[in-house]
């Protein structure tokens, strides 16, 4: 299988709030690499560079002044004499206004944060777009006649909607690469989120549509991050109605219950007949990731690509969550392993 990478993820290392306290990030440099080292020593293919595509392919499902903020935020922060990493401080819930993008950059990153896991820092910009790009060649192999693909992704994407980022995502890789598929010929299109936290930016983006079908497994966000989204009777609205499946699990969840949950979503999604499969590959179900709350083994990651390739059609993976650095390697390259059978 072909991979799409680049160093520059690595000019993005920020900081986030945990427990109360300013921390590194667990989404940190160190996971592409391991991920990297893994597809090398396995001989899993080629691995490539990405080609530039620009701000106007991102624009496709992000909004036009978001990506211009994700440009600009840096620059703003650091004109105030701001050395540390830029994270907002406050945020416009229910009846505060958010009609109007403050000028402030304060106020700008409220009102593009769903969170405080999402610092911008000197080199954010350069890796984010770096890391839709990937996603972007990615896609445009697949158009061209690959089975398959692997987009080495970091930073991750599937918490960022059509205005906001949240939860270590900027650029909704996965998104913009299902787009890039739809504009150039494809007719459907399937996204599959395995990541353990629900895909909320992704859900987002596509709710309204059925040339996008939505299918995420994750932990249930009555317990579990985003919280706020993720429910099972998110269905989707209006043309979108009936394409949009949530799976929300418990916490302690293994392969009995999640493999079942697996098979189910892709009957559907084999019955929608896409034309390109998106899979918004997180690794972070696994037992030992440090954040998340399911149970799955090495092993059964093999089966979670096993299942997938019973879907049949052309799949271009993007690498998303998955934090336990000494093993997220070996779990990712399996979930590619299985599906190459
Ligand atoms: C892409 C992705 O997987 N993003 C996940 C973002 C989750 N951010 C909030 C996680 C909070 C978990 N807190 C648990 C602390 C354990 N010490
Ligand atoms: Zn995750």
């Amino acid at each position: 299988m072909l991979t799409i990478y680049s160093n520059a993820h690595r000019l993005h290392h920020a900081t986030e709030l945990k427990d109360g306290v300013l921390k590194p990030c667990f989404e940190m440099p160190s996971r592409a690499d391991t991920i990297l080292a893994r597809v090398q020593a396995v001989g899993l293919g080629e691995v490539i560079a990405p080609r530039e595509f620009g701000s106007a392919s991102y624009a496709r499902v992000h909004s036009e002044r978001y990506v211009r903020f994700l440009e600009q935020a840096w620059s703003e922060w650091q004109a105030l004499g701001r050395q540390h990493d830029a994270l907002p401080l406050i945020w416009p819930v229910r009846d505060l206004r958010s009609d109007i993008e403050p000028q402030h950059i304060d106020g700008k990153l409220g009102f593009y944060a769903m969170d405080a896991g999402v610092a911008i820092t000197a080199g954010t910009w350069q890796a984010v777009k770096t890391s839709a790009d990937l996603a972007l060649t990615g896609m445009a192999a697949l158009t061209q006649g690959e089975h398959s693909a692997f987009a080495l992704c970091r930073p991750p994407g599937h918490h960022a909607a059509a205005e906001y980022m949240g939860g270590y995502c900027y650029l909704n890789n996965a998104a913009i690469a299902a787009q890039h598929a739809l504009d150039n010929g494809a007719k459907r299109v399937a996204v599959l989120d395995v990541d353990y936290h629900h895909g909320n930016g992704t859900q987002s983006i596509f709710y309204d549509r059925a040339d996008v079908m939505f299918t995420s497994l994750h932990g249930d966000p009555l317990h579990s991050y985003p919280y706020f989204l993720g429910h099972r009777d998110e269905t989707g609205r209006g043309a979108g109605l009936g394409f949009n499946h949530n799976y929300p699990l418990p916490h302690g969840t293994g392969w009995d219950g999640y493999g079942a949950a697996l098979a189910h979503a892709c009957d559907a999604i084999a019955a929608y007949a896409p034309d390109a499969v998106v899979i918004s590959l997180g690794v972070d179900t696994f037992k030992d990731d440090p954040i998340s709350h399911f149970r799955l083994e090495s092993e059964d990651f093999l089966k979670i690509g096993q299942t997938i390739a019973g879907i049949g059609r052309p799949t271009l993976f993007v690498m998303e969550g998955g934090y336990m650095v000494d093993d997220i390697g070996v779990n990712a390259v399996n979930v590619l392993r299985g599906f190459e059978g």
